[in-house]
Formats: structure tokens, sequence, C-alpha cells
């Protein structure tokens, strides 16, 4: 398929962002990221430029949160769709080296050419194992999108699952097996949000890598330490502190506005 691509300067004022597009666009054309993807991203996006584009405190909190979460789970899984291999394979599979954990594909709108494609992704940024190809035998429960096909040996088994990207039916599903939710999603009212055990509200390209290097860190701390980090973590709390910090960044923003806009002195 013909897809128009541009160069983007590095003197962009959102070279970033860009950058992020243009390779979730080459994962469209590669055949990773489904054209919802591209859709779901511009959601992201938007949600993205009301934090500021970093990583806020809340965030913080919730990943210190899901590391121990990780860290304590004695089948951790992470699984990866479309836009998450497109965006951060490397920081997937150095997370799961983190914490042990496995890989698993879980695709809303599965192929199993996807699958597999993604698998290869995985596998060439140093995963060793790749789950959710061929063996996505197991049925989530009371779930009726393609995400309810799952690796028995992997998020059918799992205590602890980090989602991303996520859609409300599963992690809701996934809850009610009694598994540890961990989601990633810009989205802090998104159904998934509400619904997981722990939200971590900000753009996967930062919160992985800083979630993975957070586990790192925490590796070698004592296990009632790693407990006590759970067991003190509230996610309404964490959910509501973001929205506070949302509100007063655009009371903020608005009281410079006039400093702010392109004033040329034309109208
Ligand atoms: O690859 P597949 O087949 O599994 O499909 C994946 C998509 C993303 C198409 C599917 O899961 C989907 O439709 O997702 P939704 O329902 O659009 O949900 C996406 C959520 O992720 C929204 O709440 C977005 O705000 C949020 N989001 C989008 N981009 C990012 C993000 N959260 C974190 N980082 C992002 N880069």
């Amino acid at each position: 398929m013909g897809v128009a691509r541009v160069e983007i300067p590095r003197s962009h004022p959102r070279y970033e962002s860009l950058v992020i597009r243009e390779r979730l666009v080459e994962g469209f054309v590669e055949g990773i990221v489904v054209p919802q993807g591209l859709i779901a991203h511009g959601r992201g996006e938007c949600f993205d430029y009301l934090i500021g584009e970093r990583t806020i405190e809340p965030a913080l909190k919730a990943m210190r949160a899901a590391a121990a979460a990780l860290l304590l789970a004695k089948h951790p899984v992470i699984s990866v769709n479309g836009n998450v291999a497109a965006l951060v394979p490397g920081d997937v599979v150095r997370l799961a080296k983190a914490v042990n954990a496995k890989i698993e594909v879980n695709l809303f709108y599965r192929s199993e050419e996807r699958a597999r494609r993604i698998a290869e992704v995985l596998k060439a940024h140093g995963a060793e194992e790749v789950l959710g190809v061929d063996d996505a035998t197991a049925t989530i429960p009371e779930l009726f999108s393609e995400r309810r096909r799952v690796s028995p040996r992997g998020i059918y088994v799992a205590d602890v699952v980090l989602v991303a990207l996520e859609d409300g039916d599963r992690t809701e599903a996934l809850r009610r097996m009694g598994k540890t939710v961990i989601a990633i999603d810009l989205n802090p009212l998104s159904r998934t949000s509400l619904a997981a055990s722990i939200t971590v509200v900000d753009n996967v390209v930062r919160a992985v890598p800083k979630l993975a290097e957070l586990a790192e860190a925490m590796k070698t701390e004592p296990e009632d330490s790693l407990k006590s980090v759970l067991k003190t973590y509230d996610n309404a709390e964490v959910l509501s502190e973001v929205l506070r910090y949302v509100e007063a960044r655009l009371r903020e923003l608005s009281k410079t506005m006039r400093e702010r806009v392109w004033s040329s002195g034309s109208p």
C-alpha cells in the first residue's frame, strides 16, 4: 500500500511526537499495526498533551507499585499488541528480563500472520520465547473478542499481567479471573484505567523503559519492602491525582495564554 512519508527535521518543535507517529505508520506498512491502532494513538496523543508529554508523579507512583507487583509475581506476563510492538519492542524485552516475565502476543484484531510478525520483531530485539502465536489455545471466560485467546502457559495462568492500549472488557475479564492487572493507558478515564489494579497514566514510549529501569533498581530490595509498596498503593487515589494534576496544569496554562499565543500584531 502506498503511504506518503516525510523526513522530519530534528529542529522541528514537535520532533519526538512526529517520529513516534512515523514509527507507527512504518509498523502499519509492515503489517504489525492495524489501522485502528493509528486512531488509538491519536486518542492517546490528545491525553499526552494534557499531562504535558512527560511522566508525572502519579504515574511514577503507579510504576513503583507495578515494578513491585511484577517482581513479587510467580507468573508475570507482558501482553503485547501491534502498537506496543511497533513502539517499544526492545524495552518490552528488557522489562521482561528484569522481572523474569513471559512475553505474550495478544491482539484485538487478531490474524495469525500479524501475531507471527510481532513475535519476529520481539525476537529480533532479544526475546528468547514469545507466547500467544501458535499456542493461543486457552480461552478467557466471558470474553468475546479475539483477545480471549491466550496461551495456557502465559496469560491464562499468570498472576500478574501487564497490558497497554488495552480494552476495558479484557481488563475486567482478567480481574474477574483474580489476576493483578497493570495497565499503561494515557486516558485516566478509560474503562481499562478504571478496571486495572494499577494504572500507569503515561505514554508507553516513556513508561515501558522507565518501568524496566525501576524494576532493575528495585530487584535487590527485600521482599517485605516490595510488599509494603504494593500494600500502600491506592489506584483510585492515583487516578484522582492524575485528574487534579491535569486540572492544575490547565488552570496555570489558562493564566499565561496571552504570553503564549502567537501575536504578530495582525488580527
Ligand atoms: O494490535 P491490536 O489488534 O491488539 O489492536 C490494538 C488497538 C490499540 C487498536 C486496540 O487495543 C484499541 O482499539 O485500543 P483502544 O480501545 O483505542 O484503546 C487505546 C487506549 O490506549 C486509549 O485509552 C488511548 O488513550 C491509549 N493510548 C493510545 N496511545 C497510547 C495510549 N496509552 C499509552 N501510550 C500510548 N502511546
